[in-house]
């Protein structure tokens, strides 16, 4: 058994060298380290050499977190990983805890196994971002049917067939976007408790401020969901506007019941007429969207196989 820890990175020179040594190196039969420096214009290059990774994919501008894991993914693939391991590279995740969240995997028990926070410690997090977790978890709750506690922690481990089935699309966060498609794919999802620590290095690389990452998490939840429900996506929005194209359209019916002419209701009449031609193009194109899900299916199989011809080797 091989197991390769990456670690996606930005600008974290004061804290990656201390992440690598942490990494129990006696985890698995064998355990090798990945780091993927997203384009940092500090020293987390070479502090990630001195303190042993075994490879470092550099990226020559920041690209993003998404487009890292994608990479960190694709690398500890390459790298012949049985199971892979995703954790921070500010020390907010515990090394020392690899063991506790690979477990579940080894004992054939879970797919993925996650870290998370909320059903073990949080040492020290803002209001506002607990908040915004706690919401977020609720939506990619919902929206992927998979009960889970944590959405945004980065604290995971993976077997590697659920690697090689997943495709990172987003170019922001990875971490509710990968959860829709586990979910989707029907595969075991296990929790465990871990404790998350006070961040050193400095502010959040990734969220600069909470409604910023809203709006960029919303949109790929939002894209995720569409991608992966567009019948019921679309029936949703398609159903608003026939209902009120439906209300509207009562109303004209009842003045002319009432009064016999339809004039003094024209403006009315004209917008169901919108309302009920725009409803009923929003379901015809559930249609059509459900039709390409079923072309997405054949080919996320199709990469699938080509992925593990490629990285099986
Ligand atoms: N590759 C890459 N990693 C990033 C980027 N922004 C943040 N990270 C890394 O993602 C992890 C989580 O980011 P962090 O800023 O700690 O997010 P927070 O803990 O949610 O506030 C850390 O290892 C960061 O170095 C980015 O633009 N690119
Ligand atoms: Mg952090």
């Amino acid at each position: 058994m091989k197991l390769v820890v990456m670690i996606p990175a930005y600008n974290e020179e004061q804290t990656i060298g201390a992440v690598i040594r942490e990494i129990p190196r006696d985890a698995c039969e064998k355990v090798e380290v990945v780091v993927i420096d997203d384009g940092s214009t500090d020293n987390t290059y070479g502090e990630a050499l001195k303190a042993g990774a075994d490879k470092i994919v550099k990226f020559k501008r920041n690209r993003g977190l998404a487009p890292a894991f994608r990479a960190g993914l694709e690398t500890a693939l390459s790298m012949g990983a049985d199971i892979i391991v995703n954790t921070d590279a500010d020390g907010q995740y515990d090394g020392m805890e690899i063991p506790k969240l690979i477990k579940p995997i080894l004992d054939r028990n879970a797919d993925v196994v996650l870290g998370s926070r909320t059903k073990g410690t949080i040492e020290d997090m803002p209001l506002d971002k607990k908040a915004g977790n706690y919401i977020a978890t609720l939506i990619t709750r919902e929206l992927s049917g998979c009960y889970i506690s944590d959405a945004q922690t980065g604290f995971r481990a993976f077997t590697r067939d659920m690697a090689l089935k997943l495709n990172v699309l987003s170019e922001y966060t990875y971490v509710q976007e990968t959860l829709m498609q586990i979910a989707s794919q029907g595969a075991v999802i296990v929790e465990v408790p871990i404790n998350f620590r006070k961040r050193v290095g400095g502010r959040s690389r990734l969220i600069g401020n909470i409604y910023g990452y809203a709006k960029r998490a919303g949109a790929t939840i939002l894209r995720t969901y569409r991608d992966y429900q567009p019948l019921k996506t679309f029936l949703f929005i398609g159903g608003c506007f026939l209902l009120a194209g439906l209300i509207t359209g009562a109303n004209v019916l009842v003045y002319f019941f009432n009064t016999g002419i339809i004039t003094g209701k024209l403006p009315t009449a004209v917008l169901t007429v919108l309302l009920l031609i725009i409803g009923f193009q929003s379901v015809v194109m559930g249609i059509l969207a459900d039709m390409l899900k079923s072309h997405k299916k054949v080919q996320d199989e199709i990469l699938y196989r080509i992925k593990k011809l490629e990285y099986d080797e």
